[in-house]
């Protein structure tokens, strides 16, 4: 068993870390390095591009192999350059969602278009968050943010969905809470041929805290939000037992507890993404749901499934890849 040691010596570049304590950005290129060191692949042969952002710092100054760290929204405009002149490297992005999905959404669904073999990493923080957390294209609908601070009034992309439909040939969507999951997912968009795309809903303790409305002190702040995500988020194909319910507050969370409890019914607070505080009940839904309903400070009772995520594999298919083809057409070209 290889210890955190171990990649950070062979990986890591020895300087401190720029992110703020607690952010995702050290989930994921651990995971990126995990991948890399399983499979085994040459440093020498990775090309990691990034734009500009908290995100573009996972590789950049992070990573101890060629990085290259370009403009804002702008990654994949270079990667593309950079992976047409030598195909050989594998050529992987980092890329915000403010980076890759607002200022660099246009380069983001002609790469999955044209089916370019580059492994974009978007990190959804859900803000632009080096800037203070402004609104992004992924910003939740009524969030709070710097920009928004009665509400978003936009609804977000569901930018996966718009990846696949754009023609990638590799997409998954994972957070910071499914390290193993994103690990083995870095692992496939590394070996597969074709835009490989995955998208990574990832903590930020220093904007998220407004965003989701959290209280607490900020060192809580890191497991709390890696515990939301697993809470809000359903994976794809795998089993779903779906033996519990939220009660949603009409306002005071711990009242709603109290009232649950004093049914004589075991309950805990969580936070969910889609709810904000709820209360959980680990109960079949038919011997609660009705009881529950009837409390006074609940507004409302979820089933276990509403209002989540949904994370895993989006789309694995294969189909002509664009510098392949470019090759073809340059022999052509010059009729050789
Ligand atoms: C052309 C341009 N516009 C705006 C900025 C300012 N800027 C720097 S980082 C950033 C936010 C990046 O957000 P995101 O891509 O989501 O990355 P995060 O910091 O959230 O990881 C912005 C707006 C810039 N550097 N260049
Ligand atoms: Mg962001």
């Amino acid at each position: 068993m290889k210890n955190l040691f171990y990649y950070r010596d062979k990986y890591v570049r020895s300087q401190p870390s720029a992110f703020c304590p607690g952010c995702g950005g050290g989930i994921i290129l651990n995971c990126f390095l995990r991948a890399i060191d399983d499979l085994g692949l040459d440093l020498d042969k990775i090309l990691a591009v990034s734009g500009i952002g908290c995100t573009a710092w996972i590789p950049s100054p992070n990573f101890n192999g060629d990085t290259l760290h370009t403009t804002h929204g702008r990654a994949i405009a270079f990667a593309t350059g950079a992976k047409a002149y030598n195909p050989d490297l594998t050529t992987v992005v980092f890329t915000g969602d403010g980076d890759g999905a607002g200022i660099g959404g246009n380069h983001l669904i002609h790469a999955a278009r044209r089916n370019i073999d580059l492994k974009v990493i978007l990190v959804n923080n859900m803000s632009y968050a080096m800037t203070g957390g402004q609104i992004a294209p992924t910003t939740l609908h009524g969030e709070t943010t710097v920009t928004s601070p009665y509400g978003n009034p936009e609804f977000p992309f569901d930018i996966t969905q718009l990846v696949k439909a754009a023609g990638a040939s590799y997409v998954a969507k994972w957070s910071t809470y499914h390290v193993l999951e994103l690990t083995r997912s870095i692992k496939e968009a590394l070996q597969h041929k074709g835009f490989s795309f995955i998208e990574v809903l990832s903590q930020c303790p220093t904007q998220q805290r407004r965003i989701f409305n959290l209280r607490g002190t900020l060192q809580s702040l890191p497991p709390r939000i890696l515990d939301m995500f697993g809470e809000s988020t359903v994976i794809r194909g795998r089993p779903d037992k779906g033996d519990y319910v939220y009660a949603v507050p009409k306002e005071d969370v711990s009242e709603t507890l109290k009232q649950v409890e004093s049914l004589g019914i075991s309950a805990r607070v969580v936070d969910h993404i889609g709810f904000g505080q709820v209360v959980r009940v680990d109960e079949e839904p038919e011997s609660v749901k009705a009881k529950l309903e009837a409390l006074s400070s609940v507004t409302y009772v979820a089933d276990h499934k509403e209002s989540k995520i949904e994370m895993g594999l989006f789309e694995k298919k294969s189909r002509p890849e664009f510098t392949d083809s470019l090759k073809e057409i340059i022999k052509k070209a010059r009729g050789e």
